[in-house]
């Protein structure tokens, strides 16, 4: 049986990534204590920053085999450091996708560092060949390594980052409170680290979601809009200045790093800050392609050496991928240029370094999504925000059923729902297929009472207040990005004469 996905052949059963709401968190969890907001009025922002210590795991040794985007990701992510320089020329010319002329980048490779049975995924081979021998093992561990070596001439000791992106990765951790894995190295990092149960990728993609990350622009403002590799053919930009461009310019090298272990060896480790993600959600229904909750939900654990006051808390800022540019652009205090990809339209970065958040919690409540394609036939727009417990949804393309990739296609679980859904069998589901493929345009959930986003709240006239705060606040940052689809679909972004929607009279 060929795997598309993610499968447990070992012990425990799969579990999709929790809900704030799930049981398994313990009491003093804030999504217990979180105040029930009045229907359409918005919750208060949630509590301070707190302190909790996760419950003694129980080690059971399920093996998690991987696929899906590992093998389609396309987009590379960076493989920098002065510390070991990559593996293939040929990825030089990867870089320029990136918008960093000479910045070499690689898929990456699996990391020995949180696998205990990675043989052959060697983390040096990186790219494809990596990923393949991952997959073929049988032995996968979960994670891809992105490794950021990055070495600052600008000061006595040098500084690196290590970012370490899972590929389709959910919350499959015990810093997650999953005890059905073990995941020891990635609890040790949890110790040392701010764990945010609130952040998001603002892709459900591969490619654009790497993109995203490395250039601190969603997709539509990146030009990643899809997959990268085979007749999907997505690229950046060529004027994007993206992470590896800006760090290469301050005299950071990247290359192919190296892992924990390595780093403490070498003795630097407490020179580096080291971020631990996902690039999109776990690929399941609801989950990638998709920006509800599972297919936009990320782990995030960022460790500090220079910030250990907050170590081993959890934070509830709602945090996004976005941010990781201007993270790694302040650890290394290299401001973000002033330029325009397009005409002169001065790019702004939205996101924001997530360094202050090491030190004191904050009251942000707001992160937002964009997505266009994953395949190249699957142009369906979205675009997303999430503020505070509400999320809202904008279905661009709601008249059209909503997409499916190949992977996703041929997977056992979707397999299963056709199979049933043709006999007439219940599925078990808690969606049908038709509600699947058929959303409306707007889609408002309340993520405190309805944590699978099941209730559509847009028409109820309860919450047409916090509708339209959070429709204000999508299109404003839409407008900020530059998005091309500012407009859609009932209108038309003129830009001729001045940058305006224009009404299309089409009935929507
Ligand atoms: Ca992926």
């Amino acid at each position: 049986m060929k795997w598309v996905g993610m499968k447990w052949v070992g012990e425990g059963s799969p579990r999709e990534a929790p809900p704030l709401s799930d049981p398994t968190l313990p009491p003093d969890s804030a999504a217990h204590h979180r105040s029930r907001p009045v229907p359409g009025r918005l919750a208060q922002p949630g509590p301070g920053p707190r302190t909790r210590r996760r419950p003694p795991l129980t080690h059971r040794t399920p093996q998690l085999r991987v696929s899906g985007c590992l093998r389609s990701s396309g987009f590379p992510v960076v493989s920098a450091a002065g510390l070991q320089k990559p593996e293939r020329e040929g990825e030089r010319e990867r870089g320029r996708v990136l918008g960093g002329p000479g910045v070499h980048v690689t898929e990456g490779g699996a990391g020995r560092l949180w696998c205990s049975h990675d043989r052959g995924a060697g983390s040096r081979g990186g790219g494809r060949a990596g990923a393949a021998t991952m997959r073929s093992s049988g032995q996968g561990c979960w994670v891809l390594l992105i490794s950021v070596g990055l070495c600052c001439v600008h000061r006595a000791r040098p500084r690196n980052v290590l970012l370490i992106l899972a590929d389709d990765g959910g919350f499959e951790s015990g810093a997650y409170n999953n005890s059905a894995i073990s995941t020891p190295h990635l609890d040790a990092l949890a110790r040392r680290s701010l764990v945010f149960r609130n952040a998001f990728t603002s892709v459900s993609s591969c490619s654009p979601s790497r993109a995203s990350l490395l250039t601190g622009l969603p997709q539509h403002q990146n030009g990643m809009y899809g997959l990268h590799q085979d007749v999907h053919h997505f690229n950046s930009f060529d004027r994007v200045q993206s992470l590896p461009l800006l760090l290469g310019r301050a005299g950071i090298h990247t290359g192919i790093g190296l892992v924990l272990q390595e780093l403490r060896g070498a003795g630097v480790l407490n020179d580096t800050l080291v971020i631990f993600t996902s690039d999109n959600g776990i690929p399941f229904p609801s989950g990638r392609t998709n920006l509800y909750w599972p297919g936009t939900a990320e782990p995030m654990l960022v460790s500090s050496p220079e910030h250990p006051k907050r170590w081993g808390q959890v934070s509830e800022a709602y945090v996004s991928l976005l941010d990781l540019t201007p993270t790694i652009l302040d650890w290394f205090s290299i401001p973000y240029p002033s330029y325009a990809i397009f005409g002169t339209k001065t790019v702004q970065l939205t996101g924001r370094s997530l360094l202050p958040v090491l030190e004191a919690e904050p009251l942000w409540t707001t992160v937002f999504g964009s997505q266009s394609y994953h395949e190249v036939t699957m142009s369906y727009p979205m675009r997303s925000v999430h503020h505070q417990n509400f999320h809202l949804v904008h279905n661009l393309h709601f008249k059209m059923p909503f997409p499916i990739d190949q992977d996703f296609y041929i997977s056992p679980t979707f397999q299963d729902l056709l199979n049933r859904t043709t006999a007439g069998q219940p599925t078990g589901w808690y969606k049908d297929l038709h509600q699947y493929y058929y959303r409306e345009r707007w889609e408002l959930y309340d993520r405190n009472q309805d944590p699978h986003e099941t209730h559509n709240l847009a028409a109820d006239p309860r919450y047409t207040q916090v509708l339209e705060l959070l429709q204000t606040q999508l299109v404003k940052w839409q407008w900020e990005t530059h998005d091309p689809w500012v407009c859609a679909p009932d209108g038309v972004l003129e830009e001729k004469l001045a940058p305006q929607c224009r009404p299309l009279h089409n009935e929507l």
